[in-house]
Parts: structure tokens; sequence; C-alpha cells
């Protein structure tokens, strides 16, 4: 049966028709026929040891060791923390790897492309850099950035870009995290059978360890891309399966890292491979994206992207993939088999990632551009394999590549780049608040429509969204990633957006960049005028359609952080009141952040909006109104003009609610 109502993606829904035409089973029929373990979704199952599994369904119930609900609950979370904080952070440590091998000329193709960014994370990470190369520095940076990983006393050296309050807090919880692999490690060991059975005490591990993955492994990923691939600034690029070419070979580039995909981008480029394209019947070489390898490519090299998590399946299933070249993380195993109804080759690259029966091509630093060129032939002779395709005609533009350092220049220029204007807006009530609306899609809710109508309702509300990962393509599908979205934007936002020349919706990267909200939430606070901490800034943080562990580690950084953080979906702690309450009553207590999860949509924006406006109200600023307005820029002159065709006489300046005589 056609699965069309599980999607809000025109494109999507009739890639389901087609596969429901073909008898061909995707994600959004195995969603129905896998029906969730009622126990084990709401954390009360503990398969830590080999007694049990021991499921804590009844009241007072306690596992063959004891092991309450409660702590059974808080391991689980804890163990998800722990897996999510390493997948980003091993990702930041082979950035740091091939940034090494880059300065010492043993990763051949890769460079420095932002010095600039370069000596300032060097300066961040209190290295030296007055006469010295580029290279030099870069070997420091990158020898200082692995010994983050390994560290054993002491603090991450990004803590010190907190707001100095949030360090403090930190400090006095006990969480500050010393090294990256330490607290992963440690949350292992704690929650191993017989060792930490305190639930708030486990979860304190927790939030060390997604702080560990934050302001360290994703923060380090993130800067250490920026200096090897540039640093994003906006660009027009398309998303969505229309993006794939009928008459071309079409490469997709599916998972997280930027570091082969990067390199398959300049293979694509390559007048000689397109040459080649061209000897086999193609016309070209088309190269598109998927899920964050997608939102790494786009926002530097404008690589199109043939959509989010949900739609890994769907472009294989438009029969016009010559090959889907997948890295780490969010990759469905089920594109081999589903590949064997098509010609597209399945590519696996990362060591750390084979799937049974994909052809394996290892990537490697040391010849990445040869390897980069194998991959890309291997799909360039795929294409004559090519049968019937069916490419749904739709794509849209979107603006991404919005990355800390360009938001502070647009606000400000060369000389004068800061957030004051950002702060301004948000202290005089143009802006109600800010939302970082971020992850994944999962089947159990229909694709894309949390995201789309949470975000929507924000830009109505004057919340100016940022976005990253799967959630910033989804809204990019329908168009709010670009000017036009501003038709949908409240008054005080669109006069922002239009005077700084900005969508309401910033795209500001992949799941790793969520360090770069953790940025921007710390100029704002040290800023002025918002408080002196994350946790004063009127905005929130959603997860409306995650279903990743990383997803988890990212919320609770958030928390930590002192941000008010609502998933939606379900929750993975259900079955236990008591930590349901830790990590949002008690959470806050200690950090002035929280962790909710509410399934509904539109209770979201309500509780968004009620927690905006009372930060608003406790930093003294004016209510949220949005009469006052609206009336700046065109829209004042053309209201002007209509007055005075009517014969009103008016002032221009009255027309922007300026009393008369104070014109
Ligand atoms: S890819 S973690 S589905 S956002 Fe970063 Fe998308 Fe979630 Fe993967």
């Amino acid at each position: 049966m056609a699965k069309s109502h599980k999607t809000i993606d025109p494109a999507a829904k009739a890639m389901l028709e087609k596969a429901a035409e073909l008898e061909i089973t995707t994600a959004f029929d195995r969603v129905d026929e896998m029906k969730p373990c009622p126990i084990g979704s709401k954390g009360q199952c503990c398969k830590n040891c080999a007694m049990g599994p021991c499921r804590l369904t009844k009241e007072g119930q306690v596992g063959i060791c004891g092991a309450t609900v409660e702590t059974v609950a808080a391991r689980n979370l804890a163990r998800a923390i722990a897996a999510g904080a390493a997948a980003h952070s091993d990702h930041g440590r082979d950035m740091a790897f091939v940034l090494h091998g880059a300065a010492t000329g043993e990763a051949p193709g890769y460079q420095i492309r932002d010095e600039f960014k370069l000596r300032e994370v060097a300066r961040d990470l209190g290295l030296e850099v007055e006469d010295r190369t580029k290279e030099e520095i870069a070997i420091d940076v990158a020898e200082k950035a692995l010994a983050e990983f390994g560290k054993q006393s002491g603090e991450l050296t990004y803590l010190a870009r907190a707001p100095k309050k949030r360090q403090e807090i930190w400090r006095e919880l006990g969480i500050a995290p010393r090294g990256v692999d330490r607290e992963i490690v440690e949350i292992l060991h704690r929650t191993v059978v017989g060792n930490d059975q305190d639930p708030e005490h486990i979860l304190d591990q927790g939030m060390r360890a997604a702080l560990g993955d934050g302001w360290g492994g994703s923060m380090l990923a993130t800067d250490i891309s920026d200096i090897l691939f540039g640093t994003p600034s906006p660009l027009v690029t398309q998303v969505n399966l229309g993006v794939l070419r009928e008459d071309e070979v079409n490469i997709v580039i599916h998972g997280h890292e930027p570091t082969l995909s990067e390199m398959v981008v300049a293979a694509v480029r390559d007048p000689e491979m397109i040459e080649y394209a061209k000897s086999k019947g193609a016309k070209g070489i088309t190269l598109a994206g998927i899920c964050c390898t997608s939102n790494e490519t786009l926002m530097r090299q404008g690589v199109p992207s043939a959509g989010n998590f949900l739609d890994q399946e769907l472009a294989i299933l438009t029969g016009a993939v010559e090959a889907m070249v997948v890295d780490v993380q969010c990759i469905f195993q089920s594109l081999v088999d589903l590949a064997e109804n098509y010609h597209t080759k399945v590519i696996t690259t990362s060591p750390k990632a084979k799937i049974t029966g994909a052809l394996h091509m290892e990537f490697d630093e040391h010849r990445a551009p040869e390897i980069a060129r194998e991959i890309v032939k291997t799909a360039i002779d795929n294409y004559p394999n090519r049968g019937s395709t069916y490419i749904p005609d739709m794509q849209e533009n979107m603006v991404p590549g919005f990355s800390h350092e360009y938001v502070r220049y647009m606000l400000g220029g060369y000389y004068r780049g800061s957030l004051r204007p950002l702060n301004d807006a948000i202290m005089a009530g143009r802006l109600r608040g800010v939302a970082g609306v971020v992850g994944c899609n999962n089947p159990r809710v229909v694709q894309d429509e949390a995201h789309f109508e949470i975000v929507k309702e924000f830009l109505k509300n004057d919340v100016l969204v940022v976005q990253t990962g799967c959630g910033a393509l989804c809204n990019a599908k329908y168009g709010l990633l670009q000017g036009e979205a501003l038709e949908v934007a409240g008054p005080g936002l669109r006069e922002i957006c239009e005077t700084v020349g900005i969508p309401p919706v910033l795209h500001v990267g992949s799941c790793v960049d969520n360090s770069r909200i953790l940025t921007v939430l710390a100029e704002m606070a040290t800023e002025g005028g918002l408080g002196d901490d994350i946790s004063d800034i009127p905005g929130v943080g959603i997860a409306p359609e995650w279903m990743s562990e990383k997803a988890l580690a990212i919320g609770t950084y958030f928390v930590a952080s002192g941000a008010y953080v609502i998933f939606g979906v379900k929750s993975p702690v259900e079955g236990s009141e008591a930590v349901t309450d830790l990590i949002s009553r008690r959470w806050e207590e200690k950090t002035g952040g929280k962790l909710e999860f509410e399934p509904d949509p539109k209770k979201i924006v309500k509780k968004s909006l009620e927690h905006i406006d009372k930060k608003r109200a406790a930093l003294g600023l004016p209510e949220y109104d949005p009469a006052r307005f609206g009336q700046s820029g065109d829209r004042r002159w053309q209201a002007w003009l209509k007055a005075r065709e009517e014969g009103a006489e008016v002032s221009l300046y009255s027309m922007a609610g300026v009393p008369a005589g104070e014109e």
C-alpha cells in the first residue's frame, strides 16, 4: 500500500507511490511492521548484564541486581548520550588527523583554505601564531586538538569560549569535562552492572560527556572543517530529489564527514572525468548529497541536496543513481538490498563502517584524490547499466552557509562585525526570540511535518530560526531557507531580514555544526543586554523528529549550557516519572536549562513561546507586540503612497507610528 500520507514532501509522496507500484518496501513500510517494544522504548528495560534483560513494568519492581526503574532509565539515557557524543567527537578526531596530514604534506589534496580561522582557532587553543607559517600552526592545532580527546585532567580548552557565569556553573556542579574521550568512557564504566546507581549522579555524567561533545569534539570538528574546506558563507543551491538528472551520471554522497566528499566534489568537476562520462553516453556528472554530508558540501561548494534522512532510500528508487557513496552515521543497511532492484552501487568508504554486500572502497587521507577519482570512475562505468528511471520533477532553491563568522559579518561588516544588532532587535521586541530547530526525520511521525509546522509558527511569531542537519534540509524543501519565505514571517522579523538581506531561517550547517549555535549563544550572552548567561536568552532548542542517539547528546549539551530543549516523537525515559522530572525540573534548578519530550508540535510551539516570553520578562524587556513593527522599509513607503492616493494628509514618519510633532 502506498505510504504517501507518511510524508508532506510531494517528491517523497511520488516515490512512495512508485515503491508501492513496484512492491518495494522502505522504512515507511517497515515502521508499521515493527511495533516498538513498549518496555524498551520507555527506558524500562535493562540489558546491561546476562542476569537479565530485566523488564521493570510493575510499580516498585526492581531488577535481579535490585536496580530500580529510575536507575535503569537513567543508565539507558546516559549510554545513548555517550554513543551520540562518541560519534560526533570521533568525527572531530578524524578531522584533526586530516589537518595534520594536510600540514605535513602527508595528505595531498587537502589544503588550509581558511588561514584566518586557523590563526583564530590556534589562539583560542593557546598556541603561538606570530611569525609562524600556516603549516607550523596547523600541525600544532591538530596535535592540540587530538590531545583534547585524550586529556585526563583539567578542563577542555574550549570551555573558555562559554560565558564566564556558565563556566562557573559547570565547575560548581562538577560537570566541566576533562577530556572528550574520558567522559564517554566514564559513562560506560558507571553504567556497567553494579556501579553508579544514583540516577542524578549518572545523568550528571551524561551532561559532562555531552558538554565534551558540544564544546569539544563537535566544536573541533566544525573549526577544523572550516580551516580545511573554508568557512561557509551564503550561496544559492537546490534541494530535493529533482536535483538528480535523467541524462547525467548521478552520484549521491551520504553520511557526515566532508573529508572524502570534498575530494569527490573535486573529482566530478575535473574536465577529464566529465569527458569520460560523456564517452559513456551521459551529458555530464551530477553530484548530490543526503543528510549531513549534504550539509557539509552544499554550504561550502553549493552541491545540491537530494534530501534528508528519509529520502535516502527514495533516491535509489529513482533508478537514476549510479553510485551512492556513504561514509559514517545515519546510513540505512537497507540501501544495499534496495539497490539490488536497480543498477545502483552502494559504496562504503569509511574504515569504521562497512555494510555487508556493499562495494567497499576505503578512504585513506594519504591518497584521497586518487580514491575519489576511482569512486567517480566506478559510477561513470555504471551509467550504461541504468534501466528505466523516475525522478520527481521537484526541487527548491535554498540559501545555506550562515556560519557564525558570517552572521557576525553580515550584522556589522569586516571592521565592526558583532551580534549587537541581533541583541538590539530582541531587546526592542522586533524579534521575540531565537530558536534552533534541528535534528532528524523519524518514520514514526509524518516526514517533515513537525519541522515545517513548528518553524512556520516561529516565523509568524517573529522568532528567528537557525537550523542544522536534516531539519534544515527539510525546511529548505518547502522554501523557508530563501528570501521568499519572508511572506510567512511576522512584521518585526521581516523588517530585520529585509534590512540585513537574509532569509528568516538560517542554515548553519551539519549535526556537528550545532556547535556554531553554542558559539552564537555564548556571544549573545556576552554582548550585553540579554543577561550574562545562555540561560538568560529568550530562546529554545527543538528536535521535533529526532531519532538518533546523537540528537540526545546535542540536546543534553544545550541543556547543560542553559537552554530549554524540547524533543518531539516520544520520550526514552517515559517509564520513569522520577527521571522525567530530573531532566526537566531538577536540571533547570541546576543548569537553568531543561529537557522535555512533547510529541504534539502545537504544544511544542506554545511551550516555546511561553518560555521566550518568560525570559523576556525576566530581562525586563518590553512585552512582545507585533503591532509595533512592520511599518519600515518598502512597506512603510507603500502604505504612505497608498494613503496619499486615498487623499490622506500623512507624513512618512507618522506611518511608522512616530507621533506628530516628533517627526
Ligand atoms: S544526518 S543525525 S538524521 S539530523 Fe546528521 Fe540527519 Fe539526524 Fe542523521
